[in-house]
């Protein structure tokens, strides 16, 4: 099983609705490894360039307008298959399809601001975290 790192961010509408530490808790408990972490409010660029291939979709302003309207939670979360492991605790981008037990599934009913981002893929991760910690993606 490879060790992998990934890049999480607990969104606004996390930070505002006092969730910081169910979601951390529910990431611990899994036994994954916060390596890094930070509270930020993020500058439109950024997140323009995070969410770069969301660009021409129509509801691209509305997301940037919500991830940078309030402070947000940036981690880089390490263990073993981290990446598609983060992704299966945080359910379907769709929380209205998302199943039980997962963080959107539990916790979330809006499709825009559905608490949490994890990378999808590792060219993902290893842009994410270098972007928002400038830092080596390597374990
Ligand atoms: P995920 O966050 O599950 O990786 P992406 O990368 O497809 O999902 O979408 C990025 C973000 O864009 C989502 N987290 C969600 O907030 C927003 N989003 C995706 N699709 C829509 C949509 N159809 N309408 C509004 N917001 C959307």
């Amino acid at each position: 099983m490879a060790t992998e790192r990934t890049f999480v961010m607990l969104k606004p509408d996390a930070v505002e609705r006092r969730l910081i530490g169910e979601l951390i808790r529910r990431i611990e408990q899994k036994n994954l490894n916060i390596v890094a972490l930070k509270m930020m409010r993020i500058e439109r660029k950024l997140a323009e360039t995070h969410y770069g291939e969301h660009r021409e979709k129509p509801f691209f302003r509305e997301l940037v307008d919500f991830v940078t309207g309030g402070p947000a939670v940036a981690m880089i979360v390490e263990g073993p298959n981290a990446i598609s492991v983060m992704r299966a605790m945080m359910g379907a981008t769709n929380p209205f399809n998302a199943a039980p037990g997962t963080v959107r599934g539990d916790l979330g009913l809006d499709l825009t601001e559905n608490l949490i981002h994890g990378s999808d893929s590792p060219e993902s991760a290893k842009r994410e975290i270098t972007l928002f910690f400038g830092e080596s993606p390597s374990p």
